[in-house]
Order: C-alpha cells, then structure tokens, then sequence
C-alpha cells in the first residue's frame, strides 16, 4: 500500500460540540469549552477532532440543518474561538476535520428564503420543487429518514418542497452548477482557515432519480423510505469526481470521509482510494445489522455479535489494495455500543473494553466517539416528551400508527434514540458532571457518579485507562497501525480472529475475541508461546476463553 499518510495512522476523536463542554454555563457546550478539553484528548492520544457542525443553525436537528456555512453559531462562540480552536489544537499535535452537510440547508438559510420567495427568483432552482398531485397530495408518496413526508407545501407558491430529513432541512439541487460551486466555495473558506480534513455528511442522497415515482409502501403511514428513492443514485459520482478534481486533488494532505450509507464493499472502489472520490466511507454493515431495509426501529432482523465479522472481513478484502476504512461503533447518531452490540450483557465495562480493544487493533482509523472511552451507557427516559432527537420523534410516532402501545413504542427509542450519544458529556461526579454550572440542555445519564473522567483516571482498571492503554500499543505496534488484516477460525460459530502483519512482516499480532458469553476453546497454534499484550480480563490468562473474552496475543517472528 506504500507509506501511509497521517490520517492513516493517527486516531480521530469525534466531538459533538453542544453536549461536550460548556464554558460560559448556559447548559450548552461550546468551543472554549472544547479550548478547555485539549490537554485531555492529548492525553488520550488523539491526532485529530471531528467536530460536528458548529455552524449557524436553528437547531432543528442540532447544527445539521445550517442557515450558514461560513460562520460560527453564536451558542458555541465566534470565528475567533474557532480561530483559536485550530491553533491550540495544533499546539498539541491535533488537527480538526469539519462536518460538511452539503445534501440540504437549514430553511432559514438565506438561500431557501430567497428561492421560496417566487417562483422566478433566480434562487428559485437551487432547490428541488414539484406540484402537488391532482389531488394537490404530495408529489410521491417518499417518507423523510425522520418520518412523516419527505415533502412540504411551500404556500406562497404552492409548491412542494422535496427534503430527505425534516421539514427544516430542504434538500439542494445538486444538477445546478451555481449551488456546487457554492459549496466548493465553502470548502476552500475552511480550507483556508487551516482545518485538516472533512466528514461529509448524508452524501449518497444528493443525486435525484430521473423521474420521481411513489415507491411500494413500507410502514403503517402509507409511506416507503426515501433513501429508497434518492440513495446511491445512477451519476452520483459524476457530481462527486467533479467535487474531488475542484478541491480534494488540490489538498493532498486533507483527509475526507463521506456517510455513505448503503454502499456496500464491493462498490467501495468507486468511491474510495485511487479511482474513487474520498479517502474512506463509513461503511454502516455492522450497525444496520438489526435492522430491516426501512429502517423502522419495531421492525427488527435477528443477528448475533459474530456477525460483525462478515462485515469487517468484506470491508477489509475491498481495501486491501486501495482504499482505507474508517473503524468506528458509536456517533452521534447511534446508540452506545456497549447496549446496542451486548443487548444482555456482560456487565457494560468488559463490553466496552471488548469493543474499544477491536477498534484499537483493526485496519484503519480508530474513530472514538465522546464518551466511548469512558464506556458510557445509553439514557432511558420516560416519556417521549422528553426526548429532543427529531428521529426518535417520528419512529414513536410511526409505532403508534402501527398500533403498539406508548410502552411499546418506548422500548425502540430506548434502544435506538440519537439521545443516547447526546447527553452530555461527564467529567466528574460534581454537580451536573462537570458538563456546565447550569442546568445541561439535554439531562445527564443517570450513571455519571461512576462513568466519568475524573473518576476513571483514578481507576486503574477502568475502560478510559484501559482506551488509554490499547492507544498507546496502537502507536507502538507497527503491525496494528501499518499491517494487514486476514480472518483466523473463519469457521468457528462464536470465536472470532484476526492476525494483523507488518508491512515489512517484523511483527505479527493476532486478535482472538469470544463473541459469546459461553466458555470456548479454540486452536491457533500461533498463539502458544506468544505474548498477551492486553485482554478486557486483565493479564489472568486462561486456556479457554471466557464469556466475551478478548484477548491481543504478539506472536514469534521467524
Ligand atoms: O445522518 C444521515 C443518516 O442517514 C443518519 O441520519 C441515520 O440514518 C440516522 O441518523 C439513524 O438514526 C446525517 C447526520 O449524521 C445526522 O446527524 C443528521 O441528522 C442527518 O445526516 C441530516 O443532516
Ligand atoms: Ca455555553
């Protein structure tokens, strides 16, 4: 593969800025808020920031519905804390990558304003607009990712407008030259401001389909999912090649990884690594894996933790030779992963440690989402009231359409909610964690009098010095930054393995996890001799595998 470049070898960390530190005690995180945080995620070991967007916005979906690409939201500060964000960082050796959303604005961008306020407005078309059927319903039949139809009535001209998330989110028209090159101008103002790389968001549904038809319908609403409709669609690339020959080509240093939803392996050539577009894509196999092709959360698929080994060993045969892959259990739009991959256990420390020890020791970039190495749980409130994420609203409600009661529908936004990953963020077991003086926008997870920084720093066993420890045999071990990936035991039912081999073979470790809680043996000859680097049990080494084991072994060199 050559020599790796920075963002190959470094570990990201993903920050969501109003849940993680709040400075000025309004409830809401900020950047000096984040200022304040750097000397710890240096001491985590992190070399880049994702941040997610701190851009003006209503907040309708929390900064990704943006009313402006340029500027800093006054909740989190101005451009000079961002100023000064990226030379601090810098400082400690951290760069930041930017979230761009660049499928939609916020309606109350002065764009959208422009473009709904006639039909002949030279904004008009930078937008996607339709008449309603002869009935005046809605063009097509299309259910928004968040519910309820992907289509709003604009009255001033009685048009619809087409949005692939709320409401507040029109989707842009992509087939419009003046709109990309907008946007391509947006990149080079943040180019210019020194950031490192982008995280580019919800990309797959920038390309329309050519004619817009209702789709079979696939929930109690009468609806069908519109990524049905506009993901992944025919000319796609076309856009994105042009997106990469105007700014990615000329910033061989910035990195770029897309949310390409949907693309599976084996299309990941077109759009990753030399013929592609981006660097890497998130790739969402693994976490899809409990679901349905709708997506709705009472309709679910049953799965085991060891499927998760498909996944990773197709993404890894399609990156072999070109392309790299982001490695990553948790964000901002997920449940945390010690619930969502161990739904019965084992207790969530040795879970976390289990999850944390593969996304240290696998091909690729780590990507941590905050709070991950502190092996935070998810939140269960009562009432949907309480809930603040537009998508746990609308799959509540389209359980309800579907006749399941309140208790019922609950159980799904407990498990799936985008809160989960958005209560903020604990640093102590002071009053509201650390997080803010004043009350937090979005209530604190019950558990954080254990999970929390300073907590953990005093416990040596616990998941953030157990993270602290994998990042630090990451850094050191060539074989788990540069080397390659090939599946051991592929046959077992519940084991699985993997051996990671430098690039210039002096070094070979090999990963051996139980996916199960029952005690199993296994057979790698390899193994008998080699030394335990880590394992979620500590160093009491056993011959069998105990319940959700995970152990990293060093193996002899010829
Ligand atoms: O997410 C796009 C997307 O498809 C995910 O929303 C995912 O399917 C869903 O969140 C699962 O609950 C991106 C952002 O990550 C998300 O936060 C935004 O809300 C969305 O785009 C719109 O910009
Ligand atoms: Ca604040």
């Amino acid at each position: 593969m050559g020599e790796l470049k920075w963002w190959q070898k470094t570990i990201v960390y993903q920050i969501y800025p109003k849940s993680f530190c709040d400075s000025n005690d309004d409830g809401i995180g900020d950047i000096a808020g984040i200022i304040s945080k750097l000397d710890y995620l240096h001491d985590l070991g992190v070399g880049a920031i994702w941040l997610c967007p701190i851009y003006p916005s209503p907040l309708v979906d929390n900064g990704y519905d943006i009313s402006d690409y340029c500027a800093i939201a006054p909740e989190y500060g101005t451009m000079e804390d961002m100023e000064k964000l990226i030379s601090e960082a810098d400082k400690r050796n951290i760069k930041i990558v930017m979230d761009l959303v660049f499928n939609h604005t916020s309606d109350k961008h002065k764009w959208f304003e422009e473009a709904r306020s006639s039909k002949d407005n030279p904004k008009r078309d930078w937008y996607i607009w339709r008449d309603g059927k002869d009935d005046k319903s809605a063009p097509t039949n299309w259910r928004g990712i968040f519910g309820g139809s992907a289509w709003t009535l604009d009255e001033t001209t009685g048009q619809y407008y087409l949005h692939t998330f709320t409401q507040a989110q029109p989707d842009l028209n992509w087939e419009n030259p003046e709109v990309r090159k907008a946007l391509y101008d947006v990149c080079r103002f943040w180019l210019d401001k020194g950031i490192s790389g982008f995280r580019i968001d919800a990309i797959v549904y920038i390309k329309k389909p050519a004619v817009f038809e209702d789709l079979p319908v696939d929930g109690p609403d009468g609806l069908g999912n519109i990524a049905k409709a506009d993901g992944c669609q025919d000319g796609i690339l076309d856009f994105l090649h042009e997106w990469k020959d105007e700014i990615f080509a000329k910033y061989p240093d910035v990195f770029t990884v897309a949310e390409t939803d949907g693309v599976k392996p084996e299309d990941y050539s077109k759009w990753i690594g030399e013929n592609g577009v981006f660097d890497m894509s998130f790739d969402f196999s693994h976490i899809r894996l409990g679901f349905e092709d709708s997506y709705i959360w009472y309709k679910r698929n049953p799965w085991k933790l060891i499927d998760i080994r498909k996944c990773f060993t197709a993404a890894q045969e399609a990156t072999k030779d070109s392309g790299w892959v982001p490695v990553f259990f948790e964000n901002h739009d997920l449940p945390r992963c010690v619930n969502y991959f161990f739904p019965k256990g084992p207790d969530t420390d040795l879970a976390a440690k289990f999850i944390g020890t593969i996304l240290l020791t696998m091909r690729g970039t780590p990507f941590i989402y905050q709070a991950q190495e502190l092996g935070m749980t998810n939140i269960k409130w009562p009432s949907i009231k309480m809930y603040n994420d537009v998508s746990s609203i609308g799959q509540y409600d389209l359980a309800i359409k579907e006749g399941l009661s309140p208790k019922e529908a609950m159980q799904g936004v407990w498990k799936y909610s985008r809160d989960n990953a958005r209560s903020p963020m604990t640093w102590n077991n002071g009053s509201h964690a650390g997080f803010s003086k004043g009350k937090p926008w979005l209530p604190l997870n019950d558990e954080y009098g254990k999970i929390n920084v300073e907590s953990e720093l005093q416990d040596e066993n616990s998941v953030l010095n157990y993270y602290k420890e994998l990042i630090k045999l990451r850094n050191e071990h060539k074989a788990l930054y540069d080397g390659d990936y090939e599946e051991l035991l592929s046959y077992s039912p519940g084991i699985y393995a993997y051996a990671r081999t430098a690039q210039d073979k002096s070094e070979r470790i090999i990963v051996i996890m139980n996916t199960t809680a029952k005690i199993r043996g296994y057979k790698v000859p390899e193994i008998k001799g080699a030394q335990l680097l880590i394992s979620n049990y500590g160093n009491r080494e056993k011959t069998l595998l105990r319940s959700y084991e995970i152990r990293v072994y060093k193996v002899k060199q010829q």
